[in-house]
């Protein structure tokens, strides 16, 4: 959205207007960031002004003071009944405090998932689900956001009622509506619907997290006008085979676990309100080994941590989640509860506008949390290592680069293995991408100190070089993520060296048989000059945009087993990382509207569950859509996904009605 932009510059004229005083303490840390940028070797002369966030200046809080997390295995549940060849979990989802700060800062409320009936293995992002390739896992998901007498939870952050939303005090005639308000509402304080989606999963349509397949917790004071789940969740309750055991506030899905082994990754995806579930916390990875397309340690650098593992012990294959968050001062977590804050419109909102009062375009927090720590560092011995990085931000591209500009070896992407290793300075992922990375700290001296530096920006991003085409996050703050600091190694490294490293065959998808054309655009307010939301289409006969809401029919219905090339025209000014759900992807090449096709990056040679659109190109990819049923696409910027930049697609013939 190119006022997006126009916003993030008046939202910083604002600060530099209303908080001097920041200013000059983040000017204070000038020796910190020239050090930083010298060792990036940019020459970026502008000064930063820190992104707004809540009451707490992230220049005041401590890096490099706590340990990275590394989150253990998720335990399985035991249970009768359940068949031996499958994994089985209760997953449930609570609200509890974690220490994301330093310890000589207040704790945090956050949600997050955990083994239901392992109290201690809570923790926000969740322990990592290990999938065994052609092992189903099937999971009770629960809904557990109640208090300890069983009463419902409220939201930890504000909720705009007025967007198309799940809106359980709609009841079944209202829910998954835009509601109709005659002024403008507060926010919505009621029970909290959540849906769990798999990430990379190649999943039934049942057991994919439909945004309005939601539930709420089994509470004791659910209003009786409420409706409790969305409007398939019965549908699909009915349609899987597991129907039986979804009892009030679950629901219980499977997962084959027949594709390559890959990162996967878990979160929210309730209609209308996933930005705001997914930065309350609820994510964990996923991890799909074993089958033809994995390859073990020691071939690459191991072990990952286990069920039981200590989060601070000895591993070589670590997942490393990263996000932006903002924090007030007593330790919770700070979302806008206003569209003012995003470009200062104060209102009025309804019924005199057509813009939504807490909403905002975009968030990007201040302060960088890695694996549910803000700053973390990591003690790296010399040797290699694996990491497995997901860009967990709500809106924030990410572009990391090794202070000292030692390579990433990538070897993989969310949908496994690339063809072949590629060594690349930096790592560009935008919102719910995966990098499957070997870095290599053999001959790193004993005592360096690393900073992973983000060259991305503060706002969003519409592709280009950092220092050139846009300014760089805040040296001091978001443009730090978290400190490698290289011991000595008392073992031998027994992986193999990327550079001379052969990965899993890859066999690529075979000809399209079908090629559609679909398009990404903004509305902007017909009374405020800014967006209002941003919406996915098609093109007409004439090649132009035809915008389409997510409760107007189907366009796209790919048949059973075809495959076809998606042709994303970008009409927008800035990148959307788009996300198909069911599918892994191949990259077929970019082009700029007029202009001449490029070929996929060079990191982009293997199958792909999200892919970034630039602003005035056509993105095209492939997929084979081969599981019947209900699906959705969508813009990984979860602020978009949530208003209206998502539509529903389906696979194979389309029941009636
Ligand atoms: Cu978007």
């Amino acid at each position: 959205m190119p006022t997006s932009r126009r916003g993030a510059i008046s939202r910083r004229a604002l600060l530099k207007g209303m908080a001097a005083g920041t200013i000059v303490a983040a000017m204070g840390s000038t020796g910190l960031y020239r050090g930083l940028l010298s060792l990036s070797g940019l020459g970026v002369p502008s000064a930063w002004a820190q992104i707004p966030g809540g009451s707490l200046d992230p220049t005041l809080i401590t890096k490099y003071q706590m340990p990275l997390v590394i989150p253990p295995a998720m335990p399985k549940t035991l249970r009768r009944g359940i068949p031996r060849n499958i994994d089985y979990y209760e997953i449930a989802v609570r609200q509890f405090q974690q220490q994301i700060l330093p310890s000589d800062m207040p704790a945090t409320t956050v949600w997050s998932y955990g083994s239901a009936n392992h109290p201690a293995t809570f923790n926000y992002p969740a322990f990592t689900i290990e999938a065994d390739f052609r092992k189903p896992t099937r999971v009770k998901w629960i809904n557990d956001l109640r208090d300890g007498d069983g009463n419902f939870l409220p939201h930890l952050l504000p909720v705009d009622p007025t967007l198309h939303w799940a809106n359980p005090p709609g009841g079944t005639e209202g829910r998954d509506m835009r509601p109709t308000f005659a002024s403008t509402p507060g926010p919505y304080t009621g029970p909290v619907p959540m849906v769990v989606h798999l990430h990379g999963g190649h999943s039934t349509q049942e057991s994919d997290g439909y945004a309005e397949a939601w539930y709420l917790p089994n509470a004791a004071n659910i209003p009786s006008d409420f409706a409790t789940t969305g409007s398939f969740y019965d549908t699909f309750r009915a349609l899987s085979p597991l129907g039986a055991d979804w009892e009030p506030g679950t629901a219980v899905f499977e997962y084959d676990n027949v594709q390559r082994a890959s990162t996967a990754w878990y979160h929210d995806h309730t209609l209308g309100m996933t930005r705001l579930n997914v930065y309350a916390g609820p994510a964990g990875f996923y991890l799909l080994r074993r089958g033809p397309g994995d390859l073990v340690s020691p071939v690459l650098p191991g072990p990952a941590p286990k069920v039981g593992s200590d989060p601070f012990g000895t591993f070589y294959e670590i997942p490393i989640a990263i996000q932006d968050r903002s924090f007030n001062a007593d330790g919770s977590l700070f979302y806008p509860d206003t569209r003012e804050f995003f470009d200062g419109f104060a209102g009025p909102y309804i019924p005199d506008s057509d813009v939504s009062p807490i909403w905002n375009p975009e968030f990007f927090g201040n302060t960088m949390v890695v694996n549910g720590r803000s700053w973390p560092f990591l003690e790296v011995e010399q040797r290699r290592y694996r990491f497995r990085f997901l860009n967990g931000c709500n809106g924030r591209f990410l572009i990391l680069k090794m202070s000292n500009d030692m390579p990433f070896w990538q070897i993989g992407t969310e949908g496994g293995f690339l063809p072949a290793p590629v060594q690349l300075s930096q790592l560009l992922m935008s919102p719910a991408e995966r990098a499957d990375v070997i870095v290599d700290f053999t001959n790193v001296d004993v005592g360096t100190e690393i900073i992973l530096l983000n060259l991305g920006p503060d706002e969003p991003f519409g592709g280009g070089t950092p220092g050139i085409d846009f300014t760089p996050a805040d040296p001091g703050t978001t443009g730090q993520v978290m400190q490698f600091r290289v011991i000595a190694s008392p073992g031998r490294d027994l992986s193999r060296d990327p550079g001379t490293l052969t990965l899993p065959a890859f066999n690529p998808l075979g000809a399209a048989t079908n090629t559609r054309q679909v398009s990404l655009n903004e509305v902007v307010s017909t009374i405020h000059d800014g967006p209002v939301e941003a919406l996915l289409g098609t093109l007409d006969g004439d090649g132009n945009p035809v915008s389409l809401l997510w409760d107007d029919p189907i366009t796209e219905n790919p048949a059973l087993n075809s495959t076809e090339v998606w042709e994303m025209y970008n009409f927008t000014e800035d990148a959307h990382p788009i996300h198909i759900h069911e599918v892994q992807f191949q990259v077929v090449d970019r082009q700029p509207f007029g202009g001449l096709t490029r070929p996929p990056e060079s990191w982009e040679g293997g199958f792909k569950d999200t892919v970034i659109a630039y602003p005035g190109e056509i993105t095209r990819v492939k997929a084979l859509f081969d599981r019947a049923g209900l699906f959705v696409w969508h813009c990984h910027i979860v602020e978009h996904e949530d208003n209206e930049m998502m539509r529903p697609y389906f696979i194979g013939p389309m029941p009636a009605g």
